[in-house]
């Protein structure tokens, strides 16, 4: 029988390639996001292989659990959907955009784990792969929280394989650097210009990369549990310590 992943934020980006790779791979996807049209246009797309939609807003707890915490057969979850916004100096930062990314990159991703482990606990068997960022465990100026919701992804992670010891579920925090996708058009709210100087003169990681290591993840032995993967692309590294010499 086919296997069934279940991506949260399916309708652009990193989701948007998983589902494409793990459809062209025989898996069933439950593919859930804001934008309707955009799952509809992949369940088109991807025919039979899309075992079902859900429009689903990460930020409503209520909705997960009613409409994540019944789905039944999740082999892997995915939790992918989140986002940046802004990276304004903590002392200037709108406090809706830290909400927002609080709501989504923490909230979203506690919710959707509690409504899909108890099945896999139950099974004794499946696999949660958390998308982190390169931003939890480097800071830069204006990840503030940003850099601090992903950092919560990994502990999260790690703490969910202590309770898990003694079951068969793997999970996984993956970590990617500067990836091109609709990222910095959201975190610049639509300024496309600015969007863009982001990857300017760079070969960045392609969504298609991270689908890449999404399926190898998938598929390593069932008695190997990758807990942290982080990636760059070959154009980023780290910088010097910053120093203030006023
Ligand atoms: P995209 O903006 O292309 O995709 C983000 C996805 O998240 C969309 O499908 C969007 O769906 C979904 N999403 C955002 N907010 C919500 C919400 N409130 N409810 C439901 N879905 C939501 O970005 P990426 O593919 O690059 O980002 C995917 C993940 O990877 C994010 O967690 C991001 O933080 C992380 N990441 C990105 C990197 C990068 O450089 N691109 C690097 C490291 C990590 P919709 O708008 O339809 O709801
Ligand atoms: C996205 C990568 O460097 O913009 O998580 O924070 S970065």
């Amino acid at each position: 029988m086919s296997k069934t992943i279940l991506i949260t934020g399916a309708t652009s980006g990193f989701g948007e390639a998983t589902a494409r790779r793990f459809a062209a791979e025989g898996w069933q996807l439950v593919l859930t996001g804001r934008r309707s049209e955009r799952l509809q246009q992949l369940q088109t797309e991807l025919g039979d292989a899309v075992r079902d939609i859900i429009t689903l807003d990460m930020q409503d707890r209520e909705q997960i659990f009613a409409k994540l915490g019944t789905l039944e057969n999740i082999d892997l979850l995915l939790n992918n959907a989140g986002l940046a916004l802004g990276l304004e100096p903590a002392w200037e930062v709108n406090p809706d955009d830290w909400e927002n990314m609080v709501e989504t990159n923490i909230k979203g991703v506690i919710y959707a784990t509690r409504a899909i482990l108890p099945q896999m606990v139950e099974r004794n068997s499946g696999q949660i792969i958390n998308i982190g960022s390169t931003a939890g465990r480097w800071p830069y100026p204006g990840g503030n929280v940003y850099g601090g919701t992903k950092a919560f992804v990994e502990q999260f992670g790690r703490n969910l394989r202590a309770d898990l010891l003694g079951k068969k579920v793997k999970v996984t925090t993956l970590a990617p650097g500067m990836a091109e996708s609709e990222f910095s058009n959201v975190r610049f709210k639509g300024d496309t210009e600015k969007a863009s100087q982001v990857y300017k003169g760079t070969e960045p990681l392609r969504p298609e990369d991270i689908a890449e290591m999404i399926w190898w993840l998938a598929n390593l032995p069932p008695h190997v549990n990758i807990n942290h993967m982080e990636a760059m692309c070959l154009d980023q590294s780290w910088g010097h310590l910053a120093v203030n010499r006023d």
